[in-house]
């Protein structure tokens, strides 16, 4: 079809046209709402806490939101706007598995109760990422605070900006690197797929038609293909698997085992196995006892992925709600 036609040329050929800027990331720094709204970390973290008592599979949709938003035009909020008169970002194919937007107003709507239009809707998907991972039992991190929100959000710009879970090591690397993430960044904040779901349409081709001749991904576990053969039929759009099976709601180091076994479910987790640098992570973090530097690890690299293309100061704006420009 013509459409996923455009979209593959687009991706493959024209990936990563934005340069970041990363001047305005000195304008943030932990505890920004110190004094305008001293609550604000605390209000984010009660909703966040309710929420995963009643719908605990929102963690990884909600970690995954803050990196879309990060990946496409910097952490600006552009992720959570509804289409106006263009397409937004919401409508690109990559977005379909998105959900939990209704969390981030409900956030939102508690913020603006207690402190109103102080609190940007770019800082809470920062904040509700790290909180969800430590519902998860994962590691603490401090998180850095005083971005604005942007006004645009389009289409096209998350489609050539989201990496495809089909990419290779090299594709992965100048895509972090364009963003001022290194390999180790990559390897690290990887290992977030360590909680969640996937569609099977996401590495359907690599346990059914990899090159084309109803052939399967030779870099993929023979036992594992014939696994996730059982869960996802050929053409499968809509099943949802554990990107770890058996501790998907569990933020810990077991991702970096899957990936050694040969177990990554995307290319893109695979390809950590193509590189010196990314492999050496795995393999010494594919281990218990990987786990409290892999913790440590994350939160530094969060904290960078949250520094991308941010507003600062006087630029941008703080949303009123979070779906769409005052
Ligand atoms: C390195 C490049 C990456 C690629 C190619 C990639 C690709 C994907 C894909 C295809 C899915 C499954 C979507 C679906 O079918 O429903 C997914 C899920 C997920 N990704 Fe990534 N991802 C990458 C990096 C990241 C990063 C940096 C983070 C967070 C910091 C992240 C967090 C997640 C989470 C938490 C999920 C589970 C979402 C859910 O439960 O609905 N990913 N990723
Ligand atoms: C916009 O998206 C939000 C989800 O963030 C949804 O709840 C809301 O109903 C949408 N509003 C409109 C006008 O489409
Ligand atoms: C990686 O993928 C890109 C984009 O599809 C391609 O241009 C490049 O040749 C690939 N690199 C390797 C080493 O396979
Ligand atoms: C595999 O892919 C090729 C090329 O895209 C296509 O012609 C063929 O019909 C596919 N086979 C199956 C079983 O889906
Ligand atoms: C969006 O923001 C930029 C500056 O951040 C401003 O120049 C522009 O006028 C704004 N556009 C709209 C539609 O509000
Ligand atoms: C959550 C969300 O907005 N999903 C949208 C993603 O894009 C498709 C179209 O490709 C829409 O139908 C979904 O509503």
């Amino acid at each position: 079809m013509a459409t996923s036609k455009l979209i593959f040329f687009l991706i493959q050929v024209m990936f990563l046209p934005f340069v970041f800027d990363f001047a305005n990331a000195q304008g943030l720094k932990v505890g920004f709402y110190a004094k305008s709204c001293p609550k604000a970390e605390y209000i984010v973290q009660k909703v966040i806490a309710q929420t995963l008592a009643v719908a605990p599979s929102l963690s990884g949709p909600l970690l995954r939101m803050h990196f879309h938003d990060c990946f496409v035009r910097g952490c600006e909020g552009s992720v959570l706007l509804n289409s106006s008169t263009n397409q937004a970002e919401k409508d690109a194919i990559p977005n379909l598995s998105l959900r939990g937007f209704g969390v981030i107003d409900r956030v939102k709507s508690a913020l603006e109760k207690e402190c109103p239009g102080v609190v940007s809707c770019s800082d809470i998907l920062a904040i509700v990422a790290r909180d969800v991972v430590v519902a998860d039992m994962g590691g603490h991190w401090d998180v850095e605070t005083g971005r604005r929100d942007g006004n645009v959000s389009n289409m096209i710009d998350a489609l050539l900006n989201l990496i495809p879970p089909s990419a290779n090591i090299s594709t992965l690397k100048a895509g972090f690197s364009q963003r001022g993430l290194s390999a180790k960044d990559l390897v690290v904040l990887s290992g977030s797929h360590t909680i969640g779901m996937s569609h099977c349409s996401s590495f359907n081709n690599r346990i059914y038609n990899f090159t084309g001749k109803g052939d399967t991904d030779p870099t993929l576990d023979a036992n594992y293909i014939a696994k996730l053969k059982m869960k996802c039929k050929p053409n499968d759009q809509k099943t949802l698997v554990e990107m770890d099976p058996g501790s998907f709601k569990t933020f810990d180091d077991s991702y970096f085992t899957l990936v050694a076994k040969r177990r990554g479910l995307f290319q893109s987790d695979a390809a950590l196995l193509d590189d010196s640098e990314t492999k050496a992570y795995v393999k010494s973090h594919a281990t218990p006892m990987g786990q409290a530097s892999f913790f440590t690890d994350f939160g530094v690299s969060m904290v960078k992925m949250g520094r991308i293309g941010v507003l600062t100061g006087n630029a941008g704006e703080i949303r009123k709600v979070c779906y769409k420009i005052n």
